[in-house]
């Protein structure tokens, strides 16, 4: 690979967390030129005209032009033409197997975005239930293919990098939800696994306190951007650095507090 692919992303955003995650374990950061997009403006026509239309990031553009979208198709992308050896498996059994547990980040990662945005207190538990549930099916699953563990297979691999973006953006379930995996053998081999990939030292791009302050919106029903009622400033703002603001209130369903408060109007 000589010439660039570009990246068009949202800083923290767990989707583009998988290349990074990819690029980190070949030791190839500097094979893709991250763009970082601004989700609190109006997208540049520009981008607009390139995905035909669509806002979700990332896409990747190739050397010549070409337009990937979909997080799972550019990190299968990147997998493949990087050099060294790849993250999915080459044995076709083994990759269906990954590619069973790769199908789960759909309804794991709606779950666990729609609890966070729930605004009824009374459907907190409802929630909980339906998130707990998924966790329950990958406890088994990896029963079933790897009882040993903690990964799936011998080492970090696509399931791995797939997921762990989410484990990590779940810390926002943790402190608004009060959320944690029950003790107890339902749920024993899926935190193993859980565990061991919030640890590898390749997925360390994003810490809790930063997910904690810029999902504080998300925690308020207003995602991507969108501003929860009485607020003029978006908790992903770049204008005011996640570093220097205080961590907002736990309880979510009190409402929001205010932009100073949460100190997102500039000094
Ligand atoms: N299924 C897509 C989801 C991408 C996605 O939802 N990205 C979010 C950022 S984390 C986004 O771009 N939101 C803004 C928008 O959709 O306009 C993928 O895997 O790439």
């Amino acid at each position: 690979m000589t010439a660039k692919h570009v990246v068009h992303h949202i800083p923290v955003c767990p989707f583009s967390q998988r290349l990074e995650i990819l690029l980190a374990l070949r030791g190839r950061d500097d094979a893709v030129e991250f763009r970082v997009v601004d989700i609190t403006r109006p997208r540049d026509p520009e981008l607009l005209a390139k995905t035909r239309g669509t806002t979700a990031l990332p896409v990747l553009e190739t050397p010549d032009g070409q337009i990937l979208k979909e997080s799972l198709v550019i990190l299968r992308y990147l997998d493949e033409i990087l050099d060294g050896p790849t993250l999915r498996r080459r044995d076709p059994l083994e990759h269906a197997v990954e590619s069973m547990l790769v199908a789960r980040e759909g309804p794991f990662t709606s779950a666990g975005y729609l609890f966070v945005m729930n605004q009824d207190r009374a459907r907190r538990d409802e929630f909980a239930d339906r998130l707990l549930a998924i966790y329950r099916d990958i406890d088994g699953f990896l029963r079933e293919h790897s009882p040993d563990g903690p990964f799936l297979f011998k080492g970090f691999g696509l399931a791995e990098a797939v997921f762990t973006p989410m484990f990590k953006r779940f810390w926002f379930l943790d402190y608004y939800e009060d959320f944690s995996l029950p003790d107890g053998p339902d749920y024993d081999r899926v935190r193993a696994w859980k565990e061991a990939c919030m640890t590898h030292p390749a997925t360390h791009q994003v810490t809790e306190e930063e997910i904690i302050k810029l999902y504080y919106d998300y925690a308020l029903g207003a995602g991507n951007g969108a501003l929860p009622e009485g607020r003029r400033v978006s908790s992903f703002t770049f204008s005011s650095p996640w570093q220097d603001r205080p961590w907002p209130p736990r309880d979510k369903y009190a409402g929001t507090a205010t932009d100073q408060a949460l100190g997102l109007l500039p000094a």
